[in-house]
C-alpha cells in the first residue's frame, strides 16, 4: 500500500492556512488530520464541527477526523462525513462499537477504529468487516508534543501480521503520535500505512515542504530519517 501522510491540523499555524492548504496540495499530502477532543475522554479541548466545515469549503483534500470524544455513536452525525473521509472512534469511549462503524458508513465515509496504547489488537475481532482502517496510538491521546510509547513499534508490527493472516491486509494502519523522522523509519519498516504528522515532523521549523519531501524519502528508503 502507498504511505501516506495526514498531517495533525491541531498543530498548523492558523494565521497562514490558506498558503498552509496550497502548499499540502502541491505536496500531494493525501487527508488533514482533525483531532476533535471534548474533555472527558481527554483532558483538553481542540478542533470541532464549524472547523470541519470551512476547511471542507478551503480544500479538496479529505479529512481524516479522529474522534476522541465518549459516546461518539450519537456525535458522528454532527460532523456531517463525507465519501473519501475517515472518521475513527476510539474501542475505549463506547459500548456500542460496531454500532457506531456502521454509523460512519452510512454517510458513505470510511471508518477507522482507534486504539489507545494499553488495547490489545484483539478486540478487532469481530469488527474487522466494519472498518478500512485502524489508527493506532503511539502515544496516549490528548496532547501533542508527547514521547513516543516504545512498545508501539512491536504493536503496529503485530497489528500488520494480524490483519494479513485473517485476510484484510487492505486495512490500513494509521499511527498518531511523535512520528517524527527517526520514528518514522522504524513505523515504516513495522508495516504502517497513514502518517499523522505533528510538531515532530511536517510542523517543525520552517521548512514544511522541505519535511513532507524527508518523509517521502523515508518512505521510499532513501532516507535514514536522521
Ligand atoms: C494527540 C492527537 C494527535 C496529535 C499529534 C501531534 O492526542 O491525537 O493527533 O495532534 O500526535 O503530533 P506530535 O508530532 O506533536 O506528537
Ligand atoms: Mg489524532
Amino acid at each position: 500500500m502507498t504511505k501516506k501522510i495526514a498531517p495533525s491540523m491541531m498543530c498548523a499555524d492558523y494565521r497562514t492556512l490558506p498558503a498552509l492548504l496550497d502548499t499540502f496540495a502541491e505536496t500531494g499530502i493525501e487527508y488533514l488530520h482533525i483531532d476533535i477532543m471534548d474533555g472527558v475522554f481527554v483532558k483538553n479541548f481542540t478542533l470541532g464541527t464549524d472547523y470541519c466545515k470551512r476547511l471542507r469549503s478551503m480544500t479538496d483534500i479529505p479529512l481524516d477526523i479522529h474522534m476522541m470524544v465518549t459516546e461518539p455513536e450519537t456525535k458522528i452525525g454532527w460532523f456531517e462525513p463525507k465519501e473519501g473521509e475517515y472518521v475513527s472512534i476510539h474501542y475505549e469511549a463506547t459500548n456500542h462499537l460496531q454500532r457506531a462503524l456502521a454509523e460512519i458508513k452510512k454517510y458513505g465515509a470510511k471508518p477507522m477504529v482507534a486504539l489507545n496504547p494499553a488495547t490489545p489488537l484483539c478486540v478487532m475481532d469481530y469488527i474487522l468487516d466494519d472498518i478500512d482502517a485502524v489508527l493506532l496510538m503511539t502515544v496516549n491521546p490528548g496532547f501533542a508534543g508527547q514521547k513516543i510509547v516504545p512498545k508501539m513499534f512491536d504493536k503496529v508490527r503485530d497489528c500488520r501480521k494480524y490483519l494479513d493472516e485473517r485476510g484484510y491486509s487492505h486495512v490500513e494502519i494509521e499511527v498518531d503520535g511523535n512520528v517524527n523522522f527517526p520514528n518514522t523509519v522504524k513505523l515504516a519498516a513495522a508495516g504502517a500505512d497513514i502518517y499523522v504528522a505533528g510538531t515532530s515532523s511536517v510542523f517543525m521549523g520552517e521548512d514544511i515542504t522541505g519535511n513532507i519531501a524527508k518523509m517521502r524519502r523515508i518512505f521510499n528508503g532513501e532516507d535514514l530519517g536522521e
